[in-house]
């Protein structure tokens, strides 16, 4: 009986291996079924599209510019002092510009004139000259880019223009004796 029984459990030890030779093999598929993960790998390339749309939102700035999108710009004066209540403006070179100029002052009449850098001064003489019936502005003179009419207290006009090329440009109001004190800087970037 004893001698049965020790060969019982050999055979059963015996089985007992196999079994185990047989898990260690179908641990073997587990291991080939891991390869799996690539496919979460490549599901990741999907999310890169995402930073992309980022910068694409930046770029139809200046794609707006060179294409119908207007960039609105708005600037008052300083009470009823001669002054503008802005020292500076600025837009993108090429971009459609449409600027509101609102005369909040109770007394005064004023306009709004784009010139090339350093000549509002010679503008503005040249604008006296010109009269009133002109918005005290020469006419066809190339130093002017863009200007309102007069624009009488209480009230606002518009100037649309294409922004000129990349530089520094100024703004004046020429009605006389305004230009001293009524002007700003204009940047085109
Ligand atoms: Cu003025």
């Amino acid at each position: 009986m004893r001698k049965s029984l020790l060969i019982l459990t050999a055979i059963l030890s015996a089985v007992m291996l196999l079994a185990i030779a047989c898990g260690s093999d179908e641990a073997d598929p587990n291991a080939t079924a891991t390869p799996a993960p690539p496919n979460t790998v490549t599901s990741i390339p999907t999310d890169p599209p995402p930073p992309t749309a980022m910068p694409v939102a930046d770029t139809p700035v200046p794609t707006g510019g060179t294409g119908g999108g207007a960039v609105e710009l708005a600037i008052d004066v300083n009470g009823d002092a001669l002054a503008f209540n802005a020292a500076s403006l600025s837009a993108t070179a090429g971009s459609e510009v449409v600027l509101t100029f609102n005369n909040s002052s109770s007394v005064n009449t004023h306009n709004w004139a784009l010139v090339e850098a350093g000549t509002k001064d010679a503008v503005a003489t040249d604008g006296l000259a010109a009269g009133q019936d002109n918005n005290w502005l020469p006419v066809g003179d190339s130093r002017v880019i863009a200007a309102t009419i007069l624009v009488g207290p209480g009230e606002s006009a518009q100037a649309t223009f294409t922004a000129p090329s990349a530089g520094a440009y100024q703004f004046v109001c020429t009605f006389p004796g305004h230009n001293f004190t009524m002007f700003g800087e204009f940047t085109v970037n």
